[in-house]
């Protein structure tokens, strides 16, 4: 059984895309991050941190959404969400994996700490211009990556695209600006897969942690 930890418009849409995109049962658990419920200590048992997402699968507990994406590929491989270990795709999966976390994500995390999330006293408004100028940067080495091709890994769609999908959709949100053709056609093409809209849907529409 698994069973999904997370909160609306936060990284669990990564993952209830992931299960959405192999047609997993699942079931989804959410963790009102805005009552503190990630703070009650049945939460803090699975993820220390009082972070979504996380995953129980029979009682295997996984945090951090990338690594959870790629189990759920590795896990029903006949979504084809991650290439098959050994192989030169998964070099180049894994490659797009730690960008999107490592250089995508990164700039996108400092301009929310900074604005938001931190303690008031922690923020230094004066990271966030180079914030923005080192998303433009991470924006453009994605642009070159990608290219012509209508995904990031060999020309189907996979767990890469989901977390480099939602982090450009982060960064629309925040009216960053993405000014590379490919890119938009890129998002314009991930938000039409119906996987996409039913996690969403998903996730609002589920009850609160209880306890
Ligand atoms: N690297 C982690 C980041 C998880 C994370 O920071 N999640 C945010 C929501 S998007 C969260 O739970 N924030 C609550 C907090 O930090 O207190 C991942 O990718 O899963």
């Amino acid at each position: 059984m698994l069973t999904v930890y997370g909160c609306p418009d936060t990284r669990s849409t990564r993952v209830v895309w992931a299960l959405e995109e192999a047609g997993a049962d699942y079931e989804y658990v959410r963790i009102d991050l805005r009552a503190g419920a990630a703070w009650k200590p049945e939460y803090l048992a699975l993820n220390s941190g009082g972070k979504v997402p996380t995953l129980v699968d029979s009682g295997f507990v996984l945090t951090e959404s990338a690594a959870i994406c790629t189990y759920i590929g590795d896990r029903f491989p006949g979504s084809g969400l991650t290439p098959p270990v050994g192989t030169r795709e998964r070099a180049s999966y894994n490659q797009w994996c730690y960008f999107a976390l490592s250089e995508l994500e990164q700039p996108l995390w400092t301009l929310a700490k900074h604005q938001f999330a931190l303690p008031k006293q922690r923020r230094v408004p004066a990271v966030l211009d180079t914030a923005r100028w080192e998303f433009a940067v991470a924006a453009k080495i994605l642009a070159d990556g990608l290219g012509p091709r209508a995904f990031i890994v060999d020309q189907s769609f996979g767990a890469a695209d989901i977390l480099i999908g939602h982090s450009l959709f982060w960064a629309q949100a925040h009216q960053l600006p993405l000014e590379h053709d490919n890119l938009q056609a890129y998002i314009a093409r991930l938000k039409e897969r119906s996987a996409l809209a039913r996690a969403q849907a998903r996730e609002r529409a589920e009850s609160d942690l209880k306890g």
